[in-house]
């Protein structure tokens, strides 16, 4: 079996990060260890959580890690307390990413055209120096416009993301899966480009947005790689159970996503 190491905050009430990332990713049959940045009594979308940040433990964590040698096909990285943990991913990256490792980044950051609340204007440049360490980038169209320094839209369409992505290349990074495509009003999707192949993906897109489908996006993508899909599928696939998954949430979206009900499905898909 193999086995992965994500960084990224535990979320304790509102489903998003951690609490999203383990379930899926041991659902696709992939052993998931973790490196918790830090731990809030919620998301940032709640009013004044309150936040421990573990920045002074990451050293030590990885220096008793460096001891068993543990060998990771992938690692993956989310949101970020601060730039200074980004220093950090990229010492994991140096200290435990192998020639065959994945890694992949999500700058997870900001949404809806701005930073999520909490984090500082440095979080974007320190994330694009980790963003140039990862084989593949997850970024959401307000992440691309930040890293890129072009001007956010909501309703990108696929010469936008076009255009985005070629300025990402430009700034260093390799091969990037843009979220939030909107082909046509009422589709949503992604675009993938990896500086000489693109390839776009559309579907329908449900009339509401769900806190932490980002992570579960790039959960999906991670597993599926990890299972010898291609980017292009990985992609796809985590669009549909995204999708699937705000269908099946109640009203109150907060506290999270109900993908539960769809882990059945998701890994008949593999
Ligand atoms: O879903 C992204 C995310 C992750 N972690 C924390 C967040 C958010 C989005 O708001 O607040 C703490």
């Amino acid at each position: 079996m193999k086995q992965i190491l994500t960084m990224q905050d535990l979320s304790c009430l509102g489903k998003c990060s951690l609490t999203v990332i383990l379930p899926v990713i041991s659902a696709m049959g992939i052993s998931c260890s973790v490196l918790p940045t830090a731990v809030l009594s919620t998301h940032t979308g709640f009013p004044n959580p309150h936040v421990t940040d573990l920045s002074r433990e990451i050293p030590q964590m990885i220096r008793h890690w460096q001891t068993l040698e543990p060998d990771f096909s992938g690692i993956m990285t989310g949101y970020l307390a601060n730039p200074q943990q980004a220093a950090l991913a990229e010492t994991l990256i140096d200290t435990f990413g192998g020639e065959n490792c994945l890694i992949l980044c999500d700058p997870a950051m900001a949404d809806h055209g701005r930073l999520y609340s909490g984090l500082c204007e440095e979080m974007v440049d320190a994330m694009l120096r980790l963003c140039r360490r990862a084989d593949l980038c997850l970024p959401n169209l307000t992440e691309a416009a930040l890293l890129s320094d072009a001007a956010y839209r909501c309703d990108g369409d696929e010469g936008y993301c076009r255009e985005l992505t070629q300025e990402l290349h430009r700034k260093g990074l390799k091969s990037i899966l843009l979220t939030g495509m909107e082909q046509t009003p009422g589709q949503t999707g992604f675009f993938w480009s990896d500086g000489q192949n693109t390839y776009a993906y559309s579907t329908e897109k449900l009339p509401r947005s769900c806190h932490g489908t980002g992570d579960l996006f790039a959960a999906v993508v991670m597993g599926a790689k990890m299972r010898g899909m291609d980017t292009g599928k990985a992609g796809a696939l985590a669009a549909e159970f995204v999708k699937r998954s705000i269908a099946g949430t109640g009203k109150d979206s907060r506290f999270g996503v109900a993908f539960e009900p769809e882990l059945k499905w998701l890994t008949q898909q593999l």
